[in-house]
């Protein structure tokens, strides 16, 4: 066997509530951010889809479930839909949305797969961003206080938690592109949601260390690889800038409890930087994880010669049109002449994870890693009752391989979750962009297994490949 993994390694999958689930208005459910914003701008997600019915995993779970045990899976992240436990975000628990996670982590439980929670995916209460969001200290606290919901209610069958789920992307395009919700472009804002999601990070972490349950709690991170355009001087100094700005923003504080100095002097000349309460907040001790999860799609190549500030992201899947991303006077991203390229101009570079796995060991040699998602997102077609996606079961592949280097040098990586379980609703890429090991059927929900879903199972069943 080329690649033999340790014992115990978690062979995943990950999905996220609200891209799975449907059943938005069902038993209820509070709306969230993302329903609300999609119905005022529908323009935002291409071909105008909504995630109004997503894999209606909310109706079909045993099914799923029952496809993860038949196909080998052991491990299986999920988020739970905050406003279907709280539709108000704070106030009185909505049983009949807790009955739904009860059922799932039931049925995970008896299948003999291990569930690893996140907590928040996105997926805000809509009454609390009526009440300032992230920008109300009072959301920290509902988020707390979820938190510890979610603990008491289903700990006896969850093992491993996560507070949230890539902070660093979630600011970005919520209050600096405007592309998520709540669409804003507002750097100060971008800096004060920044401190507040990890000070509800902190403040989750402590709550659950303090009721005693048994477990791990972590975080999930998207980090990518930041790499020079050439070895000057200047690309280089923008590269680590970039890297402090994409990634270290929240691993530092995480990690190490401060923020990066290059971060904290760009803020500082934007007239941004947080206060020392919202960094005593952010930084806090009380959020040192048990675990890191790493979520990692493509690396990024860094130029200094940035004239304007842009952001462009490739929703549609054309293929040849570039993600762009610049500030200027500071740093942009360039095109790797010698990648390739998926159809949505995310780089296929299987080396970035084991460079930010390597690099994540080096800061917190004792923290154990999981890679929570990676995976390809293709315009796989059905032919013939058929998916065959060879491109993801290279992509997989390569980056199993990166990952089984990395174990080989000391680096404790426990488990892998590919993205994606099912076909989901992929954000602002609607529908078209397709992830999952299952193909979902748009019209019928129909799943149906893909070649790469065969493939894992033999992989995980293996233990390696
Ligand atoms: C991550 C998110 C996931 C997932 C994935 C793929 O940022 O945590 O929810 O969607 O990226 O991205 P996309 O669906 O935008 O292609």
């Amino acid at each position: 066997m080329e690649c033999r993994f340790p014992e115990g390694f978690v062979w995943g999958a990950a999905t996220a509530a609200l891209q799975v689930e449907g059943a938005l208005d069902e038993d209820g459910r509070g709306p969230s951010v993302w329903e609300v914003f999609l119905r005022e701008r529908p323009g935002r997600v291409f071909g105008g889809a909504t995630p109004a019915v997503a894999c209606d995993h909310y109706h079909r779970f045993a099914e799923d479930v029952r496809l993860m045990r038949e196909f080998g899976l052991t491990g299986y992240r999920l988020s739970i839909a905050w406003p279907r436990l709280f539709p108000q975000g704070d106030g009185p628990l909505n049983e009949p949305g807790a009955a739904f996670y009860h059922r799932l982590f039931d049925a995970l439980t008896a299948a003999g797969i291990e569930p690893n929670v996140t907590l928040f995916h996105w997926d805000l209460p809509q009454a609390l961003a009526d009440r300032g969001g992230w920008e109300n200290p009072a959301t920290v606290r509902a988020f707390v206080q979820y938190a510890e919901t979610c603990y008491r209610l289903f700990g006896d069958r969850v093992r491993r938690w996560s507070t949230l789920n890539e902070p660093s992307w979630m600011t970005l395009h919520g209050w600096l592109t405007g592309l998520h919700p709540p669409g804003r472009r507002d750097p100060a804002a971008a800096a004060r949601v920044s401190t507040a999601l990890l000070a509800a990070h902190a403040g989750a972490v402590q709550t659950f260390r303090q009721s005693g349950i048994p477990g791990a709690i972590g975080i999930v991170l998207n980090l990518s690889p930041v790499l020079p355009a050439t070895e000057r001087p200047e690309d280089v100094a923008a590269a680590r800038l970039a890297d402090a700005i994409l990634n270290r923003w929240f691993s530092d504080p995480v990690l190490h409890g401060a923020f990066p100095d290059e971060g904290l002097a760009l803020c500082r000349d934007f007239g941004i930087a947080p206060s020392p309460d919202e960094t005593a907040r952010a930084t806090s001790p009380a959020g040192r994880p048990d675990f890191l999860g790493v979520n990692y799609y493509y690396p990024t190549h860094v130029a200094a010669d940035a004239t304007a500030t842009a952001y462009h992201l490739n929703t549609s899947g054309a293929r040849g049109e570039d993600c762009a991303l610049a500030l200027a006077g500071r740093f942009r991203s360039v095109r790797n002449p010698a990648g390739r390229y998926t159809d949505w101009g995310w780089e296929i570079f299987p080396d970035g994870l084991y460079l930010l796995l390597k690099n994540v060991h080096t800061q917190a040699p004792a923290l154990p890693l999981y890679v929570t998602e990676n995976g390809i997102g293709l315009a796989d077609r059905l032919v013939d009752g058929e998916v065959h996606d060879p491109e993801r079961i290279a992509f997989v592949r390569g980056h199993l391989a990166a990952v089984h280097r990395a174990i080989g040098e000391g680096v404790p990586v426990r488990g892998y979750y590919l993205w994606s379980l099912l076909d989901n609703f992929s954000w602002s890429n609607g529908y078209r962009k397709r992830y999952g090991l299952f193909h979902v059927d748009r019209a019928t929900l129909r799943r149906l297994p893909k070649d790469s879903a065969s493939w894992y199972r033999d992989v995980a069943r293996a233990n390696g490949f």
